[in-house]
């Protein structure tokens, strides 16, 4: 793939898909979401992969939101197409099939806190700063913030930030539940590929199972939701890794998941 702005990887399994211009903390401009939207497609084709993490260049930012040089030029229309570049790209990295983790390891502000929440988790450096501060540049949230932090959040204290536009530290952002642990910068990377390694071992049919019913399930009643999870507990019975996985039990064996997609 021909990148300017990202760097991408595959190693065992594992993606790493890191935004690439710290000179500008590695700002959102239209081209990195143009790519980071073709990375993705190629991830969601590419069964090798078990799951994705996404980080930034540098020790200082994961991303400093949209690019604001780009963004103070933009017309009306522009910024339609810009913001739409920006939800196409966030919701294909929703949309993903496998699990996604944000390895946040500095400054994620604006669009760079909407990337780390469509994530499936985030794990954050100590040095990790969280915020919208959209509203202190006249403007709000664009790429699904509004949206995503008081589903995660929950609306009042995501009103604080979004109306303040104040950072929040990495500690903070753990307390109210965006992070899921804080590790020092130097462990960060070693932490999320242990946790990258430790899921991308489990059966690939249960894995996609799992986050489609629990992603789906948020939007609808629970009665719903656990109708939905008993069809998707029926698939995963169908998979040759739920056999492993039961007889390895049977055997007091550790199971040796092969990860197939087509079941027996
Ligand atoms: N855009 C462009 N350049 C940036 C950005 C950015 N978002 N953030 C930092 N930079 C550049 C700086 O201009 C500077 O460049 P230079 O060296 O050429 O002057 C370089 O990165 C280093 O930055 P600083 O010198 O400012 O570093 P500091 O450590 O002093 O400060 C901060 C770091 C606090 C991160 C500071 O740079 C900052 O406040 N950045 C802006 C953060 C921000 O407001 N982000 C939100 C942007 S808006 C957004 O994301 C909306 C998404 C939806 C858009 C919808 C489209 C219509």
């Amino acid at each position: 793939m021909d990148l300017k702005h990202i760097l991408f990887q595959i190693e065992e399994g594992i993606a790493t898909l890191t935004f690439n211009r710290p000179k500008a903390l590695n700002a959102l401009n239209g081209e990195l979401l143009d790519e980071m939207s073709r990375t993705l497609d190629a991830v969601a084709v590419n069964e090798d992969i078990r799951v994705l993490v996404l980080t930034g260049s540098g020790d200082k930012s994961f991303v400093a939101g949209a690019d604001i040089t780009e963004l103070a030029r933009c017309n009306v229309l522009q910024a339609k197409v810009f913001a739409g570049k920006g939800q196409k790209a966030i919701n294909k990295l929703q949309c993903l099939d496998i699990p996604v983790i944000a390895a946040v390891n500095g400054f994620a502000l604006g669009g760079g806190s909407e990337i780390a929440l469509a994530c499936d988790f985030i794990i954050a450096s100590e040095n990790a700063k969280f915020g919208l501060p959209e509203i202190t540049l006249g403007i709000i949230p664009g790429f699904g913030g509004t949206q995503r932090l008081p589903r995660l959040i929950g609306p009042n204290m995501a009103k604080e930030m979004i109306f303040t536009g104040k950072m929040i530290s990495a500690a903070e952002a753990r307390d109210l539940g965006m992070v899921n642990r804080v590790v020092s910068a130097d462990a960060l990377m070693a932490d999320v590929m242990n946790t990258a390694k430790a899921i991308s071992q489990k059966g690939k049919v249960s894995l996609r199972a799992a986050k489609q019913v629990i992603n789906a399930g948020l939007n609808v009643d629970l009665k719903t939701g656990c109708r939905m999870e008993v069809d998707a507990f029926a698939l995963c019975m169908a998979s040759e890794d739920a056999r492993e996985g039961t007889t390895a039990f049977l055997e007091k064996r550790k199971a040796v998941f092969k990860g197939s997609l087509t079941g027996e």
